[in-house]
């Protein structure tokens, strides 16, 4: 006999409107297809599986109670919305997940409209929700709007300032916690201790006991009774004071992977609350396969992997990561100046400030998700005569402009900023690219703004920020390895406002900031072999830019091209204006600076991003070649 094929019930469900019609009963069926194509998609394509794992419960429970997308659910930072995309008419593209041209890691309004806003940065869905409530309660609509916003997200100020403002409006907007005791590193700070406690009473401990009871002895009809769920927690329950005090109606805790327990809840809180509502649900990051339940990090960003062993398939690197290259640098040299001290705003892992805090736990500060606060306490920290490396990825200090001008360089404190993800990054796209920190940097009186070429010229550069002690200072280097060049014990003191002459020629100049530095000396191989002399340079620092080098370079060429992983405004830009007001443009040079285009690049791999930027051995040879009105011919063509 042979039996017949097990048709998943995710098969009939391409929208949320198909969800709605399967019968409740089998709505954990569901959440197992739901879970399996989650980790067979990431499994091929790489990217953030834990919190996706999660969610799925959730993820059913939400569209299956709500009427999406009417009702309007934002995912915060949106790394766990796989499972949301497979069932909001995504699915048949979930394997292009993080690939060029594919479907984004992110929630995104320009993909879909069950995607009412795009995310990737933390803490930012419940001020989005209350805004879409706002405006809902102003056209009198009558839809309802849920943020879904992790433990580790709360942990920014944001958050508080959309709930202390959602409490004062009053509005209908319903905020659930999905609290799985994870950031990307174990969550830190007094509110993970805070909801801990709630959690891990004895009443909430009991009710989910008392849960497994009635799912296992209780006809199916009867878990309506259940429904009750959000009573019994709420009347047992002391905790969640906190919230109610910011004006939020507190629902919980409530077991965020059991459907008996999710959906009375949500019922109740869609069909009788007129306010803020808080549901605090407990989850598992990684939760129903194995391997991501067991890891560290519970899987939280994945390469493509096995799914039966979970072993991830990362390509051997070649050389250390710049990230790997800055921890170790910053290790030695703290080693010998007990005054440097590091922070780290919920990214150990990523900054490599893991490595420094195992070296020195008593000098590492890991805030949370909170850019903001960290800039101005690594201020405080300079006030006392530490020298503080804050080390925040150029996208994320974007949140921490106002404290980087108003607490740090207007009262030139010697504050530290190593700027990991220079340029773009690839997968996660242009909400993470890197693309902005030099050109709000360098317009900073008192800033020394400098980008490392290579893995020696960080070390170098992670030396010359512990000795400069006048005011901030930041470095900013790519993702990703280095060139593999052999690094130095120490890194050496560079002189402040001086770059290098890395090649010396005669018709071409080529004066790279940061990462590009290998593109350009491929370059001028090929234009030196085309008969066109090239010099090329490093500028180190794009404050103080290093006039005299410029000015040489200026007089003893005729095509001058700057070249950087950033944005225009940035390095290429202040050079542009010190070469105009000292009038070396009045002399037929021929200047061109390459910088990242004026578009926000989507994902694919970053060397196709970089040339279809412009920034790579090929769009620099265009460049001079049309700055020189000559056509351009690739290698393979002129030979
Ligand atoms: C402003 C900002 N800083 C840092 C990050 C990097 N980041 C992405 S997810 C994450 C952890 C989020 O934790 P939580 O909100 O608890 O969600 P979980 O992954 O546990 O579901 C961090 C720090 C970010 N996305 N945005």
């Amino acid at each position: 006999m042979t039996s017949k094929p097990h048709t998943p019930l995710l098969d009939k469900v391409r929208s949320p409107a198909d969800l709605r019609k399967i019968d409740e009963s089998d709505l954990q069926e569901l959440a197992e297809d739901l879970r399996t194509e989650t980790i067979d998609a990431v499994s091929i394509t790489g990217g953030h599986l834990g919190a996706g794992l999660g969610v799925v419960e959730l993820t059913v429970a939400l569209h299956y109670v709500f009427n999406t997308p009417d009702d309007k659910i934002i995912w915060d930072v949106g790394h766990q919305c796989y499972p949301h995309k497979i069932l909001t008419e995504r699915r048949d593209r979930i394997r292009t997940l993080r690939q060029g041209k594919g479907l984004s890691g992110f929630t995104k309004r320009t993909e879909s409209i069950y995607d009412p806003f795009g995310a990737a940065h933390s803490s930012t869905s419940i001020s989005a929700g209350l805004g879409m409530a706002a405006g809902r309660d102003l056209k009198g609509g009558d839809n309802n709007v849920i943020a879904v916003i992790g433990d580790g997200a709360m942990s920014a100020g944001m958050a508080y300032e959309a709930m202390n403002n959602a409490g004062h409006l009053g509005s209908r907007l319903i905020v659930i916690l999905n609290d799985n005791d994870m950031s990307i590193a174990p969550p830190v700070g007094a509110m993970s201790a805070y909801l801990a406690k709630l959690v891990s009473g004895p009443t909430y401990q009991t009710l989910r006991d008392a849960a497994k009871n009635i799912a296992k002895n209780l006809p199916k009809p009867v878990f309506e009774k259940a429904a009750r769920a959000e009573e019994y927690a709420r009347g047992f329950w002391t905790g969640g004071t906190m919230f109610e005090e910011l004006g939020f109606y507190y629902v919980g805790p409530v077991d965020g992977h059991n459907l008996e327990h999710l959906l009375p809840v949500l019922k109740n809180v869609r069909d009788t609350h007129h306010g803020p509502v808080l549901i605090h649900a407990v989850t598992q990051k990684g939760k129903g396969y194995g391997p991501a339940e067991g890891a560290r990090d519970k899987y939280h960003g994945v390469a493509k992997f096995d799914v039966v062993t979970g072993k991830q398939s990362k390509p051997k690197a070649n050389a250390p990561s710049f990230t790997n290259v800055f921890a170790t640098s910053l290790i030695k040299e703290a080693e010998d100046d007990e005054k440097v001290v590091a922070i780290t705003a919920a990214m150990p892992d990523g900054t490599g400030l893991d490595l420094f805090g195992e070296a020195f736990p008593e000098r590492t500060y890991d805030v949370g998700i909170a850019e903001q606060h960290a800039v101005t306490f690594a201020a405080g920290l300079a006030t006392e005569g530490y020298k503080p490396f804050a080390a925040i990825y150029s996208t994320f200090l974007q949140r921490a402009y106002d404290q980087v001008v108003h607490d740090v360089a207007i009262q030139k404190l010697p504050v530290r900023f190593p700027i990991d993800r220079a340029g773009l990054v690839g997968a996660d796209g242009p909400t993470h690219a890197g693309a902005f920190d030099t050109a709000f940097l360098s317009c900073l009186p008192n800033f020394v703004v400098m980008a490392a070429a290579d893995e020696v010229e960080l070390r170098h550069m992670v030396a010359t920020a512990v000795a400069y002690d006048e005011g901030p200072v930041s470095f900013r280097y790519p993702r990703g390895e280095g060139v593999g060049l052999d690094l130095p014990e120490r890194g050496s003191v560079l002189e402040i406002g001086k770059g290098v002459i890395r090649r010396e020629g005669t018709k071409v100049a080529l004066l790279s900031f940061g990462g590009r530095m290998s593109e350009c000396l491929k370059a001028a191989d090929e234009l030196d072999a085309a008969g066109l002399s090239t010099t090329v340079a490093d500028a180190r620092f794009a404050k103080p830019l290093d006039i005299d080098l410029i000015h040489r370079l200026a007089r003893e060429h005729e095509v001058l091209v700057t070249i950087e992983e950033g944005s225009i405004g940035g390095f290429g830009s202040h050079v542009l204006t010190k070469l105009a007001d000292n009038g070396l443009l009045d002399r037929g040079l021929k200047v061109r600076t390459l910088t990242l285009p004026d578009t926000y690049q989507d994902h694919d791999k970053p060397d196709l991003m970089y040339a279809n930027a412009g920034l790579n051995c090929d769009g620099i040879l265009k460049t001079v070649f049309a700055a020189l009105g000559t056509e351009y011919m690739s290698a393979p063509q002129r030979a």
